[in-house]
This record gives structure tokens, sequence and C-alpha cells, in this order.
């Protein structure tokens, strides 16, 4: 199995590098792709040293999987030509997820909707993919009938530039402003571009993307995505009505069965989601369960995960490894 990681030198393309190899994934020839500036450059993983490759070195080599975090225009414009030569494209940019010839994949939650012919399969935004991990098995028992969310997600999520413009305004350093506006001390309710209903395309994916993901388009569901200086994950707050009554105990039980979901709601110890705790962390974490006392069926949950792993990367990965598991790749 040939695997090729494409945009290998961005924050999401290091953190796939590092969960293939805490995964122990297995292939045979390893492709690191990046833009121009990075050609010719050196990467060492597990200890062996791979020289950074372009596209068109890296079609002609024929990979059989592509996971590629390389932004929405490079996709729309590269994953076709991988396609085209056999390679099956994981894509972690928002280019194909609602196109409606291609899946959007949650593992734990879809995966067996993944069949040998797909091509180009999207990873969903991360903020989406921690939300209906939190959400799938409990809309399974009660139905999700409307989302009320409010997000507070890392500079991660806008890459190293970001990362370097709230350390930069930290330290007192001059330097690229990826924002329109300071993030160090600050909260930005602006993630990504608006559109034309005052919304963000950050707030619509959440609600476009868990519709498709839950199969559900009757789901009401409203966003405001905002951004904090904040570093190891994103968190999010959800207000969710259910069709049917809950039993809150019970919520907690199918919470605490759920894979790669981790109950941590013991507020009597101080025991919630934090970024802090959620970081380099495969799973999603969720706590502060309460019944929303002024709704009928309506429970409160915070949901946190570190939006490089669940949120892009493992969950990449995890497609990747169900394609190989169950003879999807040829
Ligand atoms: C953020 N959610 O935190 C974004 C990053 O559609 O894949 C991922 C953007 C995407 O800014």
């Amino acid at each position: 199995m040939k695997l090729a990681i494409v945009g290998a030198t961005g924050l999401v393309g290091q953190e796939v590098l590092q969960v293939i190899e805490e995964r122990n994934f297995e292939f045979d020839q390893l492709f690191l792709v990046a833009s121009a500036k990075s050609v010719g450059k050196t990467q060492t993983f597990k200890g062996k040293s791979y020289k950074i490759i372009g596209m068109e070195d890296a079609i002609a080599s024929k990979p059989d999987i592509a996971i590629f975090s390389a932004g929405g225009g490079t996709s729309l414009e590269w994953a076709p030509k991988f396609a085209e030569v056999g390679c099956i494209v994981v894509d972690n940019s928002s280019a194909w997820r609602m196109s409606p010839d291609h899946k959007l994949i949650v593992p734990e939650i879809n995966a067996e909707e993944l069949r040998i012919d797909d091509r180009i399969i999207a990873n969903p935004n991360c903020s989406t993919i921690q939300m209906v991990m939190a959400l799938a098995p409990l809309h399974k028992k009660y139905g999700v009938k409307r989302l009320v969310i409010s997000t507070y997600q890392s500079v991660t999520g806008t890459g190293k530039a970001a990362v370097d413009q709230l350390m930069n305004e930290r330290n007192g350093v001059e330097g690229e402003k990826v924002y329109p506006h300071k993030i160090d001390m600050n909260v930005l309710p602006h993630i990504d571009v608006f559109l034309d209903n005052g919304y963000t395309k950050e707030e619509m994916k959440m609600v476009n993307e868990t519709r498709k993901i839950l199969g559900d388009d009757s789901i009401a569901i409203t966003a405001t995505a905002v951004r904090l200086p904040v570093m190891g994950g994103h968190s999010e707050s959800i207000n969710v009505e259910f069709h049917k009554d809950f039993d809150l105990e019970e919520v907690k039980e199918l919470l605490s069965h759920a894979q790669g979901v981790v109950l941590q709601d013991d507020v009597k110890n101080a025991v919630y989601p934090m970024p802090l705790n959620a970081h380099r962390k495969d799973e999603v974490f969720v706590g502060r369960l309460r019944r929303d006392e002024s709704q009928p069926n309506a429970l409160n949950m915070w949901v946190v995960a570190d939006n490089l792993r669940k949120g892009a990367a493992t969950n990449a990965v995890q497609i990747a490894e169900f394609l190989a598991a169950n003879n999807l790749v040829y």
C-alpha cells in the first residue's frame, strides 16, 4: 500500500504523520507532498528521512491513498488528478463535503456508507466532527430536533501563521497578522468569511455538514463560531432539543459507552472537558450535561476535542484504516 500525505508540512499534515506513527498505520511506501517552497526539503518519519515531493511526482508514484490537508483550492484542482490514477483521496478541506456525489465521513457514525468506487472522500470540519460524535448516540435514541451552538475555537484551526500571530502578540514581537484584529487577550466572533445571510462559512458548515452526516435534513441548527487565544482544541456549548424526552442518567450511560467519546462530568470535583487536557488526544470529551429547564426535551452539553486530532488528522487516518481493513483499496 502506497500512502501519500499531501500538505505534509502544515499543522494538520504534521499531525497526520504523528497519528499514523502512534496508530502504527501500515503501508509499504510513504510519499510526503507539499507546495513548491517545501519541495526538496527533508522530513524524518520513524527515524527515516523522506524528501518532500511535488504534486506531479506524487501522481506519477500512483499512491493508493492520499490524505490531503492542503486547503480547498488545492484539493479542487489536484484531488481529481490523484483519483484519475486510481488513488483514494481522503480530503480534509471543505471542497467536496457538500457535493452530493461525495461521502462525508466520521468513521464511528457512517463509515458503512463507503464503497469501493469512492475516490474522493470528505473529512468534515473540525467543529462539526466533535459535535456529531457527541450527538450521534443521542440522535439514535431520542432524535435531534434542534441545535443551538456556540463554539470557542483554537487558533490552531487557522494554521501555523495564526499560532505565530498569537505568540508574537504575547511576546510583543511584530509579525504577520492573519486575523483582522488582535487575538491575544481577545475573542473574535468571526471564523472564515461572512456570507450574505450574516453567518460565517464556519457556522454554515456546522449546519449543513451535521445534517449530511446524521442523515437528517429536518434538524434545525443555528451556530455562532468564535475564535479564542487557545491552543489545545475547540470547545462547544451545545443546546440540543430532542423529539423524545430523555433521562439524564441514560444520556450519561449512552455517552460513556460511545466509541471515541469520553464522559468528563463530575462538577463537584471541577471535572469537565478543557482544551488543555484534550490536546494531543484522539477522543471527544463531553461534560456539563444538564437539562435545559427552559424547554421540554432539551439538554445542555459542553464538548471539547483537539481540532487537529479527531477534528482533522485522526478522523482522516481512521477513514484510511477503514478502507484498508475492509478491502476498499485496490
Ligand atoms: C477553524 N474549523 O477552526 C476551521 C479549520 O473547513 O476544514 C478547518 C476549516 C475546514 O478555523
